[in-house]
């Protein structure tokens, strides 16, 4: 596979069909999905994004990530979405997600973190990169992660939709040289649909050219269980999801020993 070639690609039509997304994500490194989130739903996550995000500010803790970002100040992270409100449980364990990560990934697998970026006017864009970076090359033949990025808000080529370079995962390794300064295509979705890309996507968050909007996103990162999580969740969690948590979900947490984290070398794998 040439860059050329693996860089010509297109991008996927939107699709509710799941054979149509597996096959999408299998040629495209990624499927696009309307819908998952509706009406109500969709509003109150909204505005619990948007509330934690004011919070974060108000109490000065807001995330930049200039390493990310090139130290612009439009852009807000808001990590560990998770422990912030149990809306954010319904996308980190929403079936089709985890039904995607079960096709792409394999079983058992681990949800790395789950964490928003919001963009701002004049906000800039991020390094190119796949979400599987700290993986040593040669990497494996098949994908080491999965993401799942929620449109909270419509998703435009000018508020910063994230930017992707359709069948790019093909290449098997990350961007190299002047091939992270490429533009990619701007997945343009509207709010309530997600936008699932295996974990050898090349990818960024676009430009916010706007003058006056915001572009929320929420983005699920799942891995295989051989990797140690981002988020620390035995730390970080807020305990009641641990609480009221499935034998499924235990597992994408990483309380469930799966070969790894084993208790008395008691494992489910
Ligand atoms: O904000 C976006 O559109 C993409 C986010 C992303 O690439 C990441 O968090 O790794």
């Amino acid at each position: 596979m040439t860059l050329a070639k693996a860089t010509a690609g297109q991008l996927p039509a939107p699709t509710r069909d799941r054979a149509q997304m597996l096959a999408d994500i299998a040629e495209h490194g990624l499927a696009i999905v309307p819908d998952v989130l509706t009406g109500d739903t969709l509003a109150r996550t909204r505005d619990a994004l948007y509330r934690a995000a004011e919070s974060d500010r108000a109490r000065g803790r807001e995330q930049r990530l200039a390493l990310d970002y090139a130290d612009d100040a439009s852009n807000q992270r808001v990590a560990n979405v998770l422990s912030r409100d149990p809306l954010f449980e319904d996308l980190a364990f929403h079936p089709l997600a985890i039904d995607l990560l079960k096709e792409v990934v394999g079983w058992p697998a681990l949800l790395s973190n789950i964490s928003a970026n919001i963009t701002g006017p004049g906000g800039g864009e991020m390094v190119l990169h796949a979400d599987q970076l700290f993986v040593p090359e040669p990497w494996p033949r098949a994908p080491q992660g999965m993401n799942v990025g929620w449109c909270l808000d419509d998703f435009t080529a000018e508020n910063g939709a994230t930017r992707v370079v359709p069948g790019s995962h093909r290449l098997n390794r990350m961007p190299q040289g002047e091939e992270q300064q490429l533009d990619g295509v701007a997945v343009e979705a509207p709010a309530g649909s997600i936008v699932v890309f295996e974990s050898r996507l090349w990818h960024k968050t676009g430009n916010n050219v706007t003058g006056n909007e915001t572009r929320a996103g929420v983005f699920a990162w799942y891995s295989s269980y051989i990797y140690r999580s981002q988020e620390n969740w035995f730390l970080s969690l807020r305990p009641e999801i641990r609480q009221f948590a499935t034998e499924e979900m235990l597992v994408l947490l990483g309380y469930k020993a799966c070969g790894f984290g084993v208790v008395n070398g008691a494992s489910i794998v």
